[in-house]
């Protein structure tokens, strides 16, 4: 099953790399085709290249939006080299066998996420790499197919290690990866489309990704797993620099990006925010003067549970706060940048991943979530909404002091990223208890009093740290219960969406507790 190259074809947009691969091809014998702009850079290099145009016998024409789409090309790439009709259509027109394909296709994905407008966007729209790739994959019989120039190295050593040869197996597994990304190109085309005509995306979604990684194993060790990235280039744990510790994984991941999703809740022009995550939790959210004190305010929520976790922070982390966080075993941190200094106390702790981005994700980019059941797939917009002051509603009695105010909204942020049933207790802008994934609302407002209770033993308090705190509900009260528990906790305001049946009792039961509650109209399960 091995198969001799003795012709390639290269067109290539990123010619990183490429030289090398050409010297090496060349050194072996092979032919060279190649495009405009990819030929120029060989031949600079002093290596001799066949243009396509003078094989196909027409120019490069309409800007290049026609280059290669051509017969002459595409039965090279095509034609069954053991097929008696195949091999005399070959020989009647002229027609030369391709055996290697090498494309990296316009940096659409790249254009868009640079903010490119709508023409540059279509010029970037590349025709005739995908055109070729797909006619090499369906090829591999005979022909090999590279579209990464992470794979030139593999492909010359499989070469070295054939006499110039390279073996069907190799050949099958280049085209699945080459019809990996033509499929992920075409879906990021479709889901800029649908975005450029404010289509609603969630019901005209494509399926795009792009392999970053593979994953040493899943939740579990006896799960396989990998990570996609989008192309959207959204600051983030797929984005981010890893500037030490080992690889994250598939858990780390996912908590990491909980945690920088949360904290970018908090426009760092209102300060310093920390939040803590385990399990894709909060265990402690807080802001602070500094950032130090926003860390230690997070920490001190439960620091039980702090222990190996993932800290986010809304500002570039500094010297102080890094002398802190390396304090306790924790596994990744990810923010917008670090001092030096920050990064030198780091270190030390080489088993701390320490992730760093050119900014936070914007919490109002209107992206796609998605969640697989079995025999589908579940899509719907990522939880944007989000309220202010002028959007609640005082319905009991008293009404929220201006600080109680400010709680209740910090509250009402956090409870958006705790798994539903949510309830999160807040005191001066930090968690001092949060309640979350339990099947009812009661349940989650215990939760929340007995971290509460551990916060105080933990950190040796007279009383409860959620004596006089804001309560947040992610969901209404169908019962007084829950708001009881949590007036019975130490709460003395309530942030919840309202609009249950038992609204009228829940009110009466507020009052009666001497709460004051606000409603936003909005509820944020998470599930
Ligand atoms: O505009 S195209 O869709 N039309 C084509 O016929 C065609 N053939 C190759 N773009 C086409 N290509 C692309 O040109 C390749 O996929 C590659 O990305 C690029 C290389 O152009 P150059 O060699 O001029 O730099």
């Amino acid at each position: 099953d091995l198969s001799p190259v003795r012709r390639a074809l290269l067109s290539v947009s990123d010619k990183t790399g490429l030289i090398e691969l050409g010297q090496a091809l060349a050194a072996r014998g092979v032919e060279l085709l190649s495009t405009g702009g990819t030929a120029k850079a060989l031949r600079d290099a002093g290596l001799t290249v066949r243009d396509v145009a003078e094989v196909t016998g027409f120019p490069e024409m309409m800007d290049g939006r026609v280059k290669t789409l051509h017969p002459m090309v595409h039965g090279g790439l095509l034609a069954l080299r053991d097929n008696a009709d195949h091999v005399a259509a070959m020989e009647q027109h002229g027609i030369a066998g391709i055996d290697l394909l090498v494309v990296n296709l316009y940096p659409f994905e790249a254009t868009v996420a640079k903010g490119a407008d709508y023409d540059d966007c279509i010029e970037n729209i590349d025709i005739g790499g995908p055109a070729m790739i797909r006619a090499a994959s369906k090829n591999h019989a005979f022909v090999n197919v590279v579209v990464d120039v992470a794979d030139y190295d593999a492909l010359l050593a499989e070469m070295a290690a054939n006499d110039g040869q390279t073996s069907y197996a190799f050949r099958q597994r280049l085209a699945q990866t080459a019809y990996a990304r033509t499929a992920a190109y075409d879906a990021a085309v479709s889901n800029w489309m649908a975005g450029q005509l404010e289509l609603e995306a969630p019901r005209r979604r494509a399926f795009a990704g792009e392999l970053k990684q593979t994953l040493r194993y899943g939740e579990n060790s006896h799960q396989q797993a990998a990570f996609y990235t989008d192309g959207s280039n959204r600051p983030g744990v797929a984005t981010a620099r890893q500037l030490q510790g080992k690889e994250l994984s598939y858990n780390n991941i996912n908590d990491t990006d909980a945690a920088f999703e949360l904290v970018a809740e908090f426009a760092p022009e209102n300060g310093p925010a920390c939040a803590i995550i385990k399990h894709a939790n909060p265990c402690g959210v807080a802001l602070g003067t500094t950032l130090s004190e926003a860390y230690q305010k997070a920490f001190d929520c439960d620091r039980t549970s702090a222990f190996g976790g993932i800290v986010a922070l809304n500002q570039p982390l500094d010297a102080e706060t890094a002398g802190k966080i390396v304090e306790i075993f924790t596994e990744v941190v990810i923010a917008p940048g670090a001092s030096d200094e920050a990064i030198a106390i780091f270190a030390a702790k080489k088993n701390l991943r320490l992730l760093l981005t050119d900014g936070l994700p914007d919490p109002r980019q209107p992206i796609v979530a998605m969640k697989q059941v079995a025999g589908g797939m579940l899509v719907q917009d990522k939880d944007v909404g989000h309220v202010d002051v002028a959007d609640l509603k005082v319905v009991t009695r008293k009404t929220p002091t201006k600080a109680q105010m400010a709680d209740l909204l910090f509250a009402w942020k956090v409870g958006k990223h705790v798994k539903s049933n949510a309830i999160v207790y807040v005191k001066d802008r930090a968690t001092v208890g949060v309640g979350a994934g339990q099947m009812s609302r009661l349940d989650s407002a215990n939760v929340a009093a007995a971290k509460a209770q551990r916060m105080a033993a933990e950190l040796g308090l007279t009383e409860s740290p959620a004596k006089g705190c804001a309560v947040a509900s992610d969901a209404f009260f169908p019962f007084p219960d829950g708001l009881l528990e949590a007036a019975a906790a130490g709460g003395t305001c309530v942030i919840q969406p309202g609009g249950s049946m038992r609204d009228d009792e829940v009110i009466k039961a507020a009052d009666d507790a001497g709460l004051a509650m606000v409603f936003t109209g909005m509820r944020h399960f998470r599930h």
